[in-house]
């Protein structure tokens, strides 16, 4: 499956949003990673349902919307979820995983389950033909700057021989957290093919954006 890069929107300076958003389009960016946390599943806050409706009026390039909420079945219909958008919700935060796949499948869209670190590939099983991604947590959710928890690289090659041994070629495994040079080339070998660029990889004051993100693809297209 081609590699596709999805810069996280929290980690972009607001000052320099719009200019930003040309770069993601002339650069080729698949879709925005928009992370959304409620202080209740995480830690802390961020991105809300009308910052979310401007970025979807600035661009057409498609959403991936990260859930690290609470209860996520009751709250999906704030965010006026698009057909053809990646919507990834966490295992550890809903009682009812295998609906929430249906609700955001019936609008178009594309559901995702986000494991935290600590959650086995196990909880998986029963759920595979209902989903289009996979989101594997390489940090603890809530916050960028994070260092790679290392055992996320054995976890993706479990994950992608688990897929290609059950059939589910299709479905994409999104890695996010840490993406640094160093990290991604050894993520990108063992399986993963959709990359969350954060502060590690795309975002680091004094770098040129346009030659980061040229050098991100080239590290996750060999
Ligand atoms: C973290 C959030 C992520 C971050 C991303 C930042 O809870 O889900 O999407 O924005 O990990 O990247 P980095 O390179 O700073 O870890
Ligand atoms: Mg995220």
């Amino acid at each position: 499956m081609k590699p596709k890069i999805s810069p996280s929107v929290m980690c972009v300076p607001l000052q320099a949003l719009e200019q930003t958003l040309r770069i993601f389009e002339q650069t080729g960016i698949e879709y925005l990673h928009m992370d959304v946390m409620d202080g209740t599943f995480v830690p802390n806050f961020m991105l809300g349902t009308d910052f979310i409706k401007q970025i979807r009026s600035l661009t057409t390039i498609p959403l991936d919307i990260h859930l690290m909420i609470t209860r996520p079945e009751d709250k999906l219909d704030w965010f006026d979820i698009k057909p053809g958008e990646y919507v990834s919700f966490h295992y550890e935060a809903t009682n009812h995983a295998q609906s929430l796949c249906t609700k955001i499948r019936d609008k178009g869209a594309k559901p995702m389950l986000a494991l935290n670190p600590a959650t086995p590939l196990a909880v998986l099983d029963e759920l595979l033909p209902d989903l289009d991604g996979v989101l594997l947590m390489g940090v603890n959710p809530g916050f960028a700057g994070q260092k790679l928890i290392p055992q996320t690289i054995d976890k993706i090659k479990r994950l992608r021989q688990m897929l290609d041994t059950n059939g589910y070629t299709k479905t994409v495994i999104q890695i996010d957290g840490n993406t640094s040079e160093e990290n991604v080339k050894k993520m990108r070998a063992a399986g993963a093919d959709f990359f969350v660029g954060g502060t590690a990889g795309l975002f680091m004051k004094g770098y040129d954006l346009t030659e980061r993100i040229n050098n991100f693809r080239a590290c996750i297209c060999k």
